[in-house]
């Protein structure tokens, strides 16, 4: 509707040239997406769980399958995906320039990324908070102990102001330490060059798994913050952000209705409940209407598994942290993760 106002105005005025210009000025991502053939996605070289190579050079990881899940709504193939590695500092302005089609770098849902810097949530995927891992020998087994501490943190990202927050309330004071990327920072740690490292809980416990000693390590039990994530895109093209919400949506929804990837197409072709047929795409034009193909949701969840196969896979039973799903588990199941209706 806007933009056939300015159409009329700009035809009006004479401005046939300067029209088109501002008619296509209107970004089309699922086109320029399509137009390419692969599905460009920003993550993190190395955070295991996170995004990080396995042992036959795949790139594997909670936030690598929300890419392949989206080139697979748009594409129709979770393996078009070109990742692009980058530290969360970069990760921001490589989203804004066109660089990526969304970023997987786990970040914190918050008010300023949302309503100042021009980008949208997926999800959350991923409820979790922040918390403190300390060398045992240090004798801290509290928040409380950590007064004067120095801490090792990610640059680029909201933690270092989270913790002021949090020890000015108290009283306390932190000497923060920057660093570029976690590989690093938890080398810096283990040398004992910083106290305390912070991150969200999911991540310090992969991460403890991979240091030399891991029983020489506490996590503590406080969360100082919470820490709501998810992958984001640039909120400039409404149809391609519900695309990604909704891809989150369909992850669940298939939890939700018992749909996995192992049995998605015996679903699809046998199933005679109206819901399922519908969300399968067997019936009705859900996807088409968005722009997508109608099995769209066939082909996320044959490429990645349903919500609760993706959280097993990386963080929970099939892990080595063996992360509770706490509050990741289904809302029927008394946690977060719910789906709106396929309706
Ligand atoms: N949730 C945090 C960022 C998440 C985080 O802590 N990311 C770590 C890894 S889990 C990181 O930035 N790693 C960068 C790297 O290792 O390249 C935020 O929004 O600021």
């Amino acid at each position: 509707m806007l933009r056939r106002t300015a159409l009329a105005a700009a035809a009006l005025l004479g401005l046939g040239a300067a029209g088109d210009a501002m008619a296509q000025a209107a970004p089309d991502q699922l086109k320029t997406i399509r137009d390419r053939g692969v599905f460009r996605c920003g993550v993190y070289e190395n955070v295991p769980g996170l995004s990080a190579l396995d042992a036959q050079g795949n790139r594997v990881g909670f936030d690598v399958d929300y890419c392949r899940a989206m080139a697979a709504a748009v594409l129709g193939d979770g393996s078009k995906v070109e990742f692009r590695t980058m530290t969360l500092a970069q990760g921001i302005p490589a989203l804004k320039s066109g660089e990526v089609d969304m970023i997987a770098l786990a970040l914190t849902y918050t008010i300023q990324r949302d309503t100042e810097l021009g980008l949208d949530f997926v999800g959350p995927t991923l409820y979790s908070g922040h918390a403190f891992m300390v060398h045992k020998r240090s004798g801290a087994t509290k928040l409380a102990d950590l007064n004067g501490a120095t801490i090792c943190l990610v640059a680029g990202g909201i933690t270092d102001t989270l913790i002021s927050d949090y020890f000015r309330a108290r009283n306390m004071t932190f000497r923060p330490v920057a660093i570029e990327n976690t590989t690093q920072m938890y080398a810096l740690y283990e040398e004992g060059r910083c106290d305390v490292v912070t991150s969200e809980v999911p991540f310090l416990g992969m991460r403890r798994s991979r240091l030399r000693n891991p029983a020489d390590h506490l996590i503590l039990p406080e969360m100082f913050a919470k820490s709501h994530m998810g992958p984001v895109v640039r909120d400039d093209d409404r149809a391609y952000s519900h695309v990604a919400r909704w891809v989150h949506f369909a992850l669940v929804n298939a939890e939700e209705m018992g749909i996995t990837r192992e049995n998605v197409a015996r679903m699809a072709s046998e199933s005679r409940d109206p819901a399922i047929r519908r969300f399968l795409g067997v019936e009705g034009e859900i996807g088409i209407k968005m722009g997508l193909a109608n099995d769209w949701t066939q082909k996320v969840i044959a490429a990645v598994g349903n919500y609760g196969e993706i959280f097993d896979r990386h963080y929970g039973a099939q892990s080595v942290i063996k992360l509770p799903r706490g509050l990741n588990a289904l809302a029927f199941d008394g946690g977060l993760q719910w789906s709106p209706t396929w309706r």
